[in-house]
């Protein structure tokens, strides 16, 4: 049994970076289990599967970065992730699931796509046209607001360290999945509102 919040993660991860924005908004100590990511065994032996973030806390494993920012939200309410109110927070709760199981598609699909001997140059377009097509989403859900549910919130956790690969860009980071990001997204002046919001967002603090 331990109290101390315990997160295992790899460099660069994505998923892991949401959850370190949401322990820092909650000043929640976290203890980080530095992983190799070549070597998934001590994240599997502990979760019984091998994706990072995954989450040991008082006897309770929880893996999946979504789960993790309701588990957080869950164990510390103030200052909050998820809004109060019933009908925005199932808004929230459905960008999430959109965003996890719609928006992740394409770039997965891609990275796939390009990893086969013979890849499927109209497929690759397609899925780049679906993919580059949401900025103008992300635009527009930024109109008249700093974040993209009005106050700083998990959909800000959840999108930023995808979404932040049209502005920033770690040179050290070489994951297939995130040059697929970088080359896609790049925002070249055209979204100021989407700018914006990652340079406010990246302002915040991580664990
Ligand atoms: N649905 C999971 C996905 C976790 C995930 O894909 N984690 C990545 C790092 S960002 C990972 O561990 N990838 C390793 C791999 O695919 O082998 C979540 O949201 O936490």
């Amino acid at each position: 049994m331990t109290r101390v919040l315990r997160v295992y993660r790899i460099p660069f991860s994505t998923n892991v970076e949401r959850v370190s924005l949401a322990f820092a908004h909650k000043g929640l100590d976290v203890e980080w289990e530095d992983v190799d990511p070549g070597n998934r065994s001590p994240v599997e032996r502990v979760s019984g599967q091998p994706l990072v973030p995954a989450l040991v806390h008082d006897g309770r494993v929880v893996a999946d970065s979504t789960v993790i920012l309701r588990y957080l939200e869950d164990l510390q309410p103030e200052p909050p992730l998820f809004p109060r109110d019933e009908a925005r927070r199932a808004e929230l709760d459905v960008f999430l699931d959109w965003f996890n199981r719609v928006w992740k598609r394409p770039p997965n699909e891609i990275e796939a796509e390009r990893a086969k001997t013979e890849p499927d140059a109209a497929r690759i377009d397609e899925l780049v046209r679906e993919l580059t097509g949401s900025l103008e989403l992300f635009e527009a859900m930024l109109a008249g607001r700093d974040y993209l549910f009005d106050d700083f919130s998990a959909a800000d956790c959840a999108a930023f360290p995808f979404l932040k690969y049209g502005l920033i860009f770690d040179e050290a980071d070489t994951e297939e999945f995130h040059l697929v990001l970088r080359e896609h997204l790049a925002l070249d002046g055209r979204y100021p509102r989407l700018e914006a919001w990652i340079g406010r967002v990246d302002a915040h603090p991580r664990a």
